[in-house]
């Protein structure tokens, strides 16, 4: 069945992985597809900070080629007036099983033919994933078949979004001069040509203080941008000084500067400029691989531990990629470190691999290539899976 629009359902649970994804995926489909993208969302606040030119007022807007339309997970009573008479697209995601309203659940039974119904599920490296991928699920009353699809990083997966000029706009980036002037000017930061960069985006993380010392104390110059928001906090209570965007903190061989948070499209270029990148959740961790930079994820904490075996089955996929063991062991050692697994963070290990690990995240970067992007990888399996 060709597939020409869709309907993306997203709430917002907390932080912005979820609307990050939704927005990205949407912007892909509507600006390389062409097609039309109706993309709901529960919180208009936070989406606006990834995308500042969204008016936070109006239940309807149009950006970037994508229509954006509120909804209240849970608000059935508004949700007849809101849905009604509503004509459903060819396909309709609901990332992260968000439970779309029974009341758009009833216009998916009215449509001539059902559409293509899928769960985003979130991204891991587990083996598991290749199992689940693409399995159909019955609604228990309604005539609608919904199909689970799985970002991944091998074959047999979703694969992981990635706008396909993505790597000419990081090639002119690097090249440019001038881009990279406006980039560090709207950080409001200047870049210190004799240190290594590092850009830091993580959750309050216990490991911070320890790791800011060892900057502070090393032999070389690191400037770090940190983001405002938690991490910025921290480094407030660490230092005894404001961390407001725009401002610098110098402490020995280290300098910190609070960097604002930019639109999603400059995250991009603000990980293009560093050797060094620190992120976390979901949708930033993928953008650190295409960056292809050596990078530390602060994974997303979930009950019982399961985010442990997130993190072990990546580091495990990585260092059976070719990469040199020791380098693989250190960066192993690193991310359990950052993620409250081990000791303290041996800066001086990481840093001793960074150029053999900047070589491997290069070949990490070209292998993921192969998978296809998953806005394509989705079009078609709607088209060709999807009866
Ligand atoms: O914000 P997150 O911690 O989101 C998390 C995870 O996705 C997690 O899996 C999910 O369950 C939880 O939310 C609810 O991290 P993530 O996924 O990296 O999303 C951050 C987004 O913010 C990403 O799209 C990049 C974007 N961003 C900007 O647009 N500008 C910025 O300045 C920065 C720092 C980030």
């Amino acid at each position: 069945m060709p597939i020409r629009s869709w309907d993306i359902f997203c709430t917002v649970i907390d932080n912005f992985g979820d609307i990050g994804v939704c927005w990205r995926l949407a912007r892909q489909l509507a600006q390389e597809h062409g097609h039309e993208v109706r993309l709901w969302v529960d919180d208009l606040q936070s989406f606006s900070r990834l995308a500042p030119a969204l008016d936070t007022a109006v239940r309807q807007q149009r950006l970037s080629g994508v229509e954006i339309r509120t909804w209240r997970p849970g608000g059935e009573a508004d949700d007849r007036a809101r849905f009604a008479n509503l004509a459903v697209h060819d396909a309709v995601i609901e990332a992260f099983a968000c439970h779309l309203p029974d009341a758009f659940l009833a216009r998916m039974v009215a449509r001539e033919r059902a559409p293509a119904w899928i769960n985003l599920e979130y991204l891991s490296a587990e083996p598991w994933v290749r199992e689940h991928h693409g399995m159909p699920s019955p609604h228990p009353r309604l005539p609608l078949m919904k199909h689970f699809f799985f970002p991944g990083f091998e074959h047999g997966t979703g694969g992981l979004l990635r706008e396909s000029m993505l790597g000419e706009q990081r090639d002119t980036f690097l090249a440019g001069p001038a881009a990279q002037a406006a980039l560090w000017h709207r950080l409001q930061a200047t870049p210190d040509a004799s240190a290594l960069k590092v850009s830091l985006f993580s959750y309050r993380n216990p490991a911070l203080p320890a790791l800011l010392e060892q900057w502070r104390d090393g032999p070389e110059p690191v400037q770090c941008l940190i983001p405002q928001g938690m991490a910025a906090e921290q480094l407030a209570a660490w230092s005894g000084e404001a961390a407001a965007p725009g401002r610098t903190l110098v402490r020995g061989n280290l300098q910190v500067n609070i960097v604002p948070f930019v639109r999603q499209e400059h995250y991009d270029e603000m990980l293009w400029a560093c050797d060094l990148n620190f992120v976390r959740g979901e949708d930033s961790f993928v953008r650190a691989q295409w960056a292809a930079r050596p990078l530390v994820w602060h994974i997303y904490p979930q009950d019982e531990d399961a985010h442990r075996d997130k993190l072990d089955a990546w580091l495990a996929l990585f260092s059976r990629s070719g990469v040199d063991s020791a380098a693989a062991q250190a960066l192993a050692d690193f991310w359990h470190a950052w993620n409250a697994y081990g000791n303290a963070p041996d800066w001086t290990a990481l840093r001793s691999k960074l150029p053999v690990l900047t070589q491997a995240a290069r070949q990490w970067q070209a292998r993921l290539l192969g998978l296809g992007d998953l806005a394509a990888n989705l079009v078609a399996f709607c088209e060709n899976r999807v009866k």
